[in-house]
């Protein structure tokens, strides 16, 4: 079973986890294996960027925290948006405290994440007792988590030890956890979790504060992933909507290329 050759619609039946199932779902009927990482601080272009980029993106990622202007307002049009586009609403919060604390921060506060959010990050860091929390915290009966493996950032201390204990407290927990985030291939004989990718942009080799990148083609071809994200690529570009067609069409044009070898 090596999850590479899998097309994403026969990896459903081989998932635990709804969003997971969902999101395989939604990639193989929208054609689409990009994430838009929404990382703009105003609230009111995050809406537009999300009616913009929606049709082309099987996940909206959000970091609620830098929002500028958030309301439970924003939070019902997002959502409205999200249901209209058809895609997954994934709140990028890297739970990384006790399990208790990452309950409260998921289910309480100004954000309520866990009441709009059927996806989020977390970190292996403090033990699985953080997603038995996260399973257990009241919200959407439907909910998923990516776990944080490795890191595309310059200098990460997370190392080979760290990586494979995350992938198997992962795979322990396979009703809640939809995959993980990381940067190689890490799990090809577990075709239902999903393997996202950050740090993908066009004609950019990094940030000057750590990230680093690469291209569709490479994370698809040659690092494993089944979604990209894509972040400043698309929200930086003069015009957002054509950057994700773009990046759409070279990351599906990979996956095509990565099932029929
Ligand atoms: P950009 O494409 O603009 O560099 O954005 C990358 C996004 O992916 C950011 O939202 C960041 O928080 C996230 N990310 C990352 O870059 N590397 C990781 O290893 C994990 C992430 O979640």
């Amino acid at each position: 079973l090596d999850r590479l050759k899998m097309p994403y619609e026969e990896r459903i039946s081989h998932s635990s986890n709804a969003i997971a199932k969902r999101l395989f779902k939604i990639m193989s009927e929208k054609k689409t294996n990009l994430c838009i990482a929404a990382d703009l601080t105003d609230a009111a272009e995050i809406l537009n960027l999300a009616e913009a980029v929606g049709p082309h993106v099987c996940l909206f990622k959000t970091h609620i925290d830098i929002v500028e202007g958030f309301s439970e307002v924003f939070v019902k049009n997002l959502k409205s948006i999200a249901e209209k586009h058809n895609f997954v609403l994934f709140e990028d919060r890297k739970f990384a405290d006790i399990g208790k604390t990452c309950q409260l921060q998921y289910s309480k506060g100004v954000y309520g994440v866990s009441s709009w959010a059927p996806l989020v990050t977390a970190h292996s860091l403090t033990g699985s007792g953080v997603l038995e929390a996260l399973e257990q915290a009241e919200g959407l009966a439907e909910r998923g988590v990516f776990v944080l493996a490795e890191c595309s950032a310059k200098g990460s201390l997370i190392d080979d030890k760290y990586v494979k204990a995350t992938v198997a407290m992962g795979v322990e927990k396979k009703s809640l956890v939809t995959g993980f985030v990381c940067q190689s291939k890490l799990f090809v004989e577990q075709p239902g979790f999903v393997q996202l990718t950050p740090g993908v942009q066009l004609g950019s080799s990094g940030d000057g504060l750590g990230q680093q990148y690469n291209t569709p083609e490479a994370v698809m071809l040659e690092r494993g992933a089944d979604v990209a994200v894509v972040g400043r690529g698309i929200t930086k570009a003069s015009n957002p909507a054509a950057a994700a067609v773009e990046y759409k069409k070279l990351l599906w044009d990979s996956y095509l290329k990565r099932i029929s070898n």
